[in-house]
């Protein structure tokens, strides 16, 4: 039977990055691997990314898993009958929380003849949660602000908790971040890993293949008690944050090319200047800033998380006369600012760093999270 490996944390916490190198290590150990995104809105960095990646990549969008779970059950159920693999990897919208009541009970109680649950990890972002991140003023230990809710109720609720990007850490850095997990989920399997330098990932696939328990699913990895939430808080949130999907063709001046990774960071370095002001909290208006740059020969992914910039997954994309850019923006900001900041400013300075380049094709899609309404909840 195939078995579902679900995957949660907050956006830009580096679920895809991880979600695509665990992938590629099963298939190394002989494994078929199915993935499936999700988001809220469409037009996807991700969906994209993973299928560039040569993955079967299925993406549920205009809602997250919870309030799409029939859509999520229908895409398990034509998996299940046609790929038939032997893993699915499944990524939640970051901003979603309260899986395990909502999607995981669901599935291990009505649908265990579809799939058998294999895991159903956390991921916490080390820069982010290590001493002296964007989470230091945070009070997640006994959280008030909406925010504060949210991540610490992503990190409690899942039964193995994943502190990601540790090669950008020190080994004191590193240990504060695994010491504040602990300190939110005291039962919980806490590891370190690098989707990047691949550090803990044989043992992550490892981790995996022991992951089901037989039969119903119920087994190591899956928290048989859900923790409650108020929902209030959660859509306050939730409806903090702005969501851009966007995608235009950029187009060389005459007898030029354009590189992919210059286009790349003349739209983050805008984005960053406009919108990445930090707040008094200590955390950045932008949670994830992503690019996709892609090419007749290949594609770029880079982005901001939180007050970083993320250094381009490829290094070296030879430049072309037609780059596609697909940008998606999740920000503290109402969702028309982030449409009128790309349309008005990042588009200019396109225009501007590569002179006599057109811009076409322009689309976008603006939205706020609406308040979650899942179609079960089983605590
Ligand atoms: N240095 C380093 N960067 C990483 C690592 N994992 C992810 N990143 C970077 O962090 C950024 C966010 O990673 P994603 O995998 O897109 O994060 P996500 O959780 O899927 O983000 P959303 O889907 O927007 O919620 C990307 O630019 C990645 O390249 C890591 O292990 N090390
Ligand atoms: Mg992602």
């Amino acid at each position: 039977m195939t078995k579902i490996l679900l995957l949660s944390g907050f956006l830009g916490s580096g679920k895809t990055t991880l979600m695509l190198k665990l992938a590629g290590e099963l298939q190394r150990r002989g494994n078929s691997v199915s993935l499936i995104t999700n988001d809220q809105g469409n037009n996807l960095v991700d969906t994209g990314y993973a299928a560039a990646a040569g993955f079967d990549t299925r993406e549920i969008t205009g809602g997250c898993f919870c309030c799409k779970f029939p859509d999520l059950l229908s895409t398990l159920s034509s998996i299940a009958e046609v790929q038939q693999p032997d893993y699915v990897i499944a990524e939640a919208v970051g901003s979603c929380t309260d899986l395990n009541a909502t999607v995981i009970q669901p599935l291990l109680l009505y649908h265990s003849d579809l799939m058998q649950i294999a895991g159903f990890w956390a991921l916490a972002d080390g820069f982010r949660f290590s001493f002296a991140g964007e989470y230091t003023n945070l009070a997640l230990e006994q959280p008030v602000l909406p925010l504060e809710v949210l991540v610490s109720h992503q990190i409690s609720e899942s039964a193995v908790v994943l502190l990601t990007k540790c090669d950008l850490l020190t080994a004191e850095e590193q240990q504060a971040g695994l010491d504040r997990i602990r300190r939110l989920n005291p039962n919980a399997e806490i590891a370190a890993c690098s989707a990047k330098t691949g550090e803990g990932l044989k043992e992550l696939a490892e981790r995996l293949r022991r992951g089901g328990g037989s039969g119903s699913g119920r087994g190591m990895g899956i928290p048989p008690h859900p923790i409650p939430l108020n929902y209030d808080v959660y859509a306050e949130a939730e409806a903090e944050y702005g969501w851009y999907n966007g995608s235009w063709n950029l187009k060389a001046a005459e007898g030029e090319t354009i590189n992919p990774a210059n286009a790349a960071a003349a739209v983050l370095d805008v984005l960053q200047e406009e919108l990445n002001t930090v707040r008094n909290n200590g955390v950045f208006p932008i949670a994830h800033a992503k690019i996709q740059v892609i090419t007749a020969e290949g594609s770029i992914k880079t982005g901001i998380a939180g007050g970083h910039f993320q250094a381009p997954d490829v290094m070296e994309l030879p430049g072309n006369v037609v780059l596609q850019m697909v940008v998606n923006i999740r920000a503290a900001f109402e969702p028309e600012i982030l449409s009128l900041t790309v349309r008005e400013k990042v588009l200019m300075k396109l225009l501007e760093s590569f002179p006599d380049a057109a811009v076409s094709e322009y689309s976008e899609q603006i939205l706020t999270p609406s308040r979650p309404e899942p179609t079960y909840r089983i605590y």
